[in-house]
């Protein structure tokens, strides 16, 4: 069997969580910050500063308002809230009171958090004090004990609840297959999976890219990371808070991405992540130079791929090479660029090699494939997901007889262990770093009047890398406007879900086996 696991670091050199017998994420984290609890854990773009005592403070109370609670072990705890440190105190505080973290996306509409409510039965919602009226009716009809409001301005009852309660907490003892958090991911049927996370698998990850992406703890002089992505997707919750906790590293907290703030803060930090568009959207601004990255260590990218020429034209107007990595919300992360130069070069267009602990094999069918050649990625390790929340039959068809997680990529292997993924089996498009499953959108445009059948393919895109088209076909006799029925989606999904295009047509193209042939779609819609 061809598996690929790191050649400078295979499974038997898996770094290990700290000694200690509570397999909790929070207490390793917690173990993690400096030994200087008042200086400076988080500062915000509106000039707040938050220390590491505060972080501990305010995540025990949030805690011991969740122990009064009385929940179940396993009880989920559903977020719907925009980015604060507030909400990064709260997912803290969920693991140290040994609950499920349930993290929403803040585009979703009513009927799609109304599914997310329904399949995951969170005992604990938090929603933004502006959607509190629907969201906790909605919640508390779905059978949820407590609904919450926190705002991104520090007010909201979670912190006036939470404000009564002490400022210690004991952490919840877990063990390390105990869940942590649940990540629902849109399926290729248009139903929506939870990725079950433990606490083994989040900080197995954590511990792996500490030591490879060379995070530099306080005594070795400290990172600053620059956080501008979303807290409700792995890259932004995971990736980026667990690397600056566990190094006990500050982090500059941004509540949205934008460029021009971006670049004001980056003289001031030392790693920096994004997903592709970021980097897109930085390099069109006349002041991204050198001189602005003077502190710069380290750039990474994922969640979507990067162009080449991205790629090229950071390296040559920073004279940084961004380090591109490969993960997925079921896995966390599992291949990186090297960041140490000992361990190659940092090539563009590819995603590295497996990290270490992960095994990672490319296959045809039950065939292995031998480097080069194109197949399927499928992948095992510590960092692998417990399955999907309520769905037993999807998640042993996700897995092969021996173990390993069938990704849905499709990619190969060079010689040398550098991993290229080349496309993807699942139907699947990645705009902006957003997954959107064309699936979940034909279902919606079917079920509007005067439509016969519709297909949504993604098209290549500059800023949002792809975007979706819908090609709609109507009933006989209907008339349809494209922009009526682009309005009629914003109404119901969330916004980066919404097909940039709509074409009325009178046919779609299908191959002998009646299958509609989206690649002919792509290349009729896409840019010319
Ligand atoms: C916003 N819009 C989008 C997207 N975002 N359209 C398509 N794709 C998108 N991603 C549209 C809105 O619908 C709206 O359209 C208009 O752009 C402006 O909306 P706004 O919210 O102001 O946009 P923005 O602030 O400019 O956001 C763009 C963004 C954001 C910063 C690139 O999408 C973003 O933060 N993306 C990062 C996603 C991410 O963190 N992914 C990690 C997943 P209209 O005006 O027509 O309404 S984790 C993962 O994938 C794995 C595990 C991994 O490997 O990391
Ligand atoms: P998610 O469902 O949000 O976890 O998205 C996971 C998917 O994002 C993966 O299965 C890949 O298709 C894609 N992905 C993540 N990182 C990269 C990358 N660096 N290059 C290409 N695709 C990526």
């Amino acid at each position: 069997m061809r598996t690929m696991t790191s050649p400078d670091s295979p499974a038997a050199g898996t770094p290990t969580a700290p000694r200690s017998s509570n397999a909790n994420l929070f207490v390793a984290l917690r173990a993690a910050f400096p030994a200087d609890l008042d200086a400076c854990a988080v500062e915000t773009e509106t000039g707040l500063h938050y220390s590491w005592r505060d972080l501990d403070e305010a995540t025990a109370m949030v805690a011991n308002l969740l122990d009064s609670l009385d929940l179940a072990k396993g009880a989920r705890v559903a977020v719907q809230v925009e980015k604060s440190v507030e909400a990064l105190v709260l997912y803290l505080a969920t693991l140290r009171a040994g609950l499920v973290y349930l993290p929403l996306n803040t585009a979703y509409q009513s009927a799609e958090l109304a599914y997310f409510i329904a399949d995951a039965q969170p005992a604990v919602v938090v929603c933004q004090g502006s959607q509190f009226g629907w969201v906790s009716k909605m919640a508390f009809a779905a059978g949820t004990a407590y609904v919450f409001s926190l705002n991104d301005d520090r007010s909201g009852t979670l912190l006036q609840r939470a404000a009564q309660f002490p400022r210690q907490h004991s952490p919840a003892q877990v063990q390390a297959q105990d869940l942590a958090a649940i990540i629902y991911t849109s399926g290729t049927t248009g139903r929506s999976k939870g990725a079950m996370l433990s606490h083994g698998n989040l900080l197995s990850n954590a511990l792996v890219l500490k030591d490879y992406w060379g995070w530099r703890t306080p005594q070795m002089g400290g990172d600053v990371l620059l956080h501008a992505l979303p807290i409700f997707h792995v890259h932004g919750l995971f990736v980026a808070i667990h690397g600056a906790l566990i190094n006990g590293s500050k982090m500059i907290w941004l509540s949205r991405f934008d460029p021009q703030v971006v670049l004001q803060n980056l003289p001031r930090a030392t790693v920096f992540m994004g997903v592709p568009t970021l980097y897109v959207r930085l390099l069109a601004e006349p002041g991204l130079t050198p001189a602005q990255l003077c502190s710069m260590r380290l750039f990474i990218s994922g969640s979507a791929p990067m162009l080449l020429d991205t790629f090229v034209q950071w390296q040559e107007r920073t004279g940084h090479t961004i380090l591109e990595r490969y993960g997925m919300s079921e896995t966390v992360m599992l291949t990186s660029n090297p960041y140490h130069a000992a361990d190659g070069e940092r090539r563009g267009g590819t995603v590295g090699r497996p990290l270490p602990g992960v095994q990672l094999r490319v296959r045809d069918g039950d065939v292995d494939l031998a480097a080069g050649e194109v197949g399927g990625i499928q992948v095992k390790g510590p960092n692998v997901f417990q399955g999907y929340w309520r769905m037993p039959e999807k998640t042993a068809e996700e897995f092969t007889a021996d173990g390993f997680f069938k990704t849905g990529d499709v990619g190969q292997v060079a010689p040398d262990g550098f991993v290229t993924i080349v496309g993807r089996s699942k139907d699947l498009i990645i705009s902006g770093g957003y997954n959107v499953y064309p699936a979940e959108i034909e279902g919606y445009i079917n079920a509007m009047d005067g439509i016969a059948e519709s297909a949504v393919v993604g098209v290549p895109d500059a800023d949002f890398g792809e975007v979706g088209v819908a090609v709609v076909i109507g009933k006989p006799g209907a008339r349809l406007d494209p922009q009526a029925i682009i309005a009629q989606l914003k109404a119901t999904l969330a916004n980066f879900k919404i097909p940039k295009r709509c074409f009325v047509v009178g046919e779609l193209p299908r191959n002998a086996m009646g299958k509609v042939q989206k690649n002919l779609l792509r290349q009729q819609y896409g840019p010319r």
